[in-house]
């Protein structure tokens, strides 16, 4: 690491000078150099094997991977799945859960949702009011996740079952746990989205509807809600709305539902489904969730106990939590506690981190550069995601400075070296142009989007050696 690396680009920034012919004698290494070093990791080389196996139609399910064939022809592909580019609706991801778990092959076409920008008038000519997910099969389009969800049972007799037959009880039952699926997430909406005075019960309503929940999980052995070796229908539809409550009811209400005891049954069928590279592919973090779900499903009210209790602060990173070190993943009092058999190591996870972030470096620096540029005002209208700003300027002045400090953070992130000394010392003299460059990778760290663009724990290693930048060129 080099002395006073920091300053040396401050000063190239605050001097208008170009970074490129700036005195940056300890220049990190290059983007080049970083991604061979990157790809020459034990992660690299499982990510390299994957992107080979991707392009084949094979490989484990990533949002990355656009083609699943699960041994067929190629030619012989009947579907195609529009789901979106941020990998967050929550129904597109019943859809994509569905068709890994059947293994049905499919092509992915990524179209993005309005918040995050405008759609392409070819899908809007296909599906004009714009909604996703949608399927064409065998040259059919469809829309609505539960629709399609029921037609892949017809149309794909050959696969795995996930909904009982007909004529069964368990049908009646699994049309029963629909229904309480919708009374769950029509109370859910009612607490976190609509104001609400205190001690209205509403809260005590969610919880009802919750506990009758976790009552009809333990009905059946194993985790879930029908039974079986792995989740169906039902499961899946429960998935993206659990997901989403358990972020958004803890961040805006200071209500735990993951890793609370009382659901006990609710806990352990999160962590069967955390087993299941389906899911895994497809979950968002809590972060992710509470910027995405407002211009989804509206503004949450907060009430007095998300203070109390510290959650939003802990979601938000502003309590320590997006610092160096972070604590143990799979420590039992998380409010996102990741299963030790996910756990791949911090290593693996700053290495995930630091060739994402060295696969597409420039481009990444010029993008945080929107941090001391003009924004759009997009992010700001209804409706509208603060992960995306499709129309913001980045302050082009700032991007040779800022890639260097990116690179700077990839081969930190490679070593391990951020909490060596040596590493983070001297980072003293002249700080023109600090409050840009903060600015800069405040944006860029605020807009790390999972599964869009890592796993969770990469990304709290992200985030967190963003901060240690941070932290180094304000002190
Ligand atoms: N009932 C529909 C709802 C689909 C839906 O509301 N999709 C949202 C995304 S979560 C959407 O496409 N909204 C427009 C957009 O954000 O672009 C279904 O189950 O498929």
């Amino acid at each position: 690491m080099s002395n006073n690396f920091f300053d040396s680009i401050l000063g190239a920034v605050s001097s208008n000078r170009p970074a490129a012919g700036s005195p940056l004698s300890q220049d990190p290494p290059s983007w080049e150099q970083l991604q061979k070093s990157c790809s020459g990791t034990e992660f690299g080389k499982a990510w390299n094997g994957w992107q080979t196996e991707w392009a084949k139609g094979a490989g484990p399910p990533h949002t990355d991977a656009k083609l699943r064939l699960f041994g067929a022809r190629e030619e012989d592909v009947r579907l195609t799945l529009y789901r979106d580019t941020a990998a967050w609706c929550p129904y597109c991801k019943q859809v994509w859960m569905m068709l890994e778990e059947k293994q049905i092959p499919y092509r992915v076409v990524k179209i993005n949702m309005r918040s995050y920008g405008e759609k392409p008038a070819s899908f809007l000519n296909k599906v004009p009011n714009g909604l996703l997910p949608a399927i064409e099969l065998d040259g059919r389009l469809m829309t609505e996740s539960l629709a399609i969800m029921q037609t892949f049972e017809v149309a794909f007799p050959e696969t795995k079952p996930m909904l009982p037959d007909r004529s069964s009880p368990e049908f009646e039952r699994a049309v029963n746990l629909l229904q309480l699926e919708r009374e769950l997430f029509g109370r859910w909406c009612q607490l976190v989205f609509r104001p609400s005075p205190p001690n209205s019960g509403i809260r005590q309503e969610l919880d009802r509807v919750l506990m009758k929940v976790d009552s009809e999980l333990a009905a059946t052995p194993g985790p879930w809600f029908l039974g079986g070796d792995g989740p169906g229908l039902v499961d899946l539809t429960y998935v993206p709305h659990l997901e989403r409550m358990a972020a958004s009811c803890a961040y805006w209400k200071g209500f735990q539902i993951r890793g609370n005891p009382r659901y006990a049954n609710i806990n352990a069928w999160f962590e069967a489904l955390e087993l299941r590279p389906s899911y895994m592919a497809t979950k968002s973090d809590f972060y992710t969730h509470v910027t995405d779900i407002p211009p989804q499903y509206g503004d949450g009210h907060f009430s007095q106990e998300r203070e109390t209790t510290g959650f939003r602060r802990r979601i938000e990173g502003v309590d320590g939590s997006w610092h160096l070190p972070l604590p143990p993943l799979s420590r039992s009092d998380s409010l996102e506690p990741v299963l030790a058999e996910n756990d791949r190591g911090d290593e693996c996870f700053r290495h995930e981190a630091a060739l994402k972030l060295a696969s597409n470096g420039a481009a990444v620096a010029k993008f945080a550069c929107r941090g001391a540029g003009r924004s759009s005002g997009w992010s700001l209208l209804p409706g509208r995601a603060p992960l995306s700003d499709p129309k913001a300027q980045p302050n082009e002045a700032f991007i040779p400075a800022v890639e260097s400090i990116l690179r700077h953070v990839t081969a930190t992130m490679l070593d391990g070296s951020a909490l060596n000394e040596a590493a983070s010392a001297a980072f003293s003299g002249s700080k023109d142009g600090t409050p840009e460059m903060v600015r800069c990778l405040e944006y860029l760290r605020d807009r790390v989007g999972v599964p869009r663009d890592m796993s969770y724990p990469a990304a709290l290693q992200l985030r967190a050696h963003l901060n240690w930048a941070i932290d180094n060129i304000k002190s």
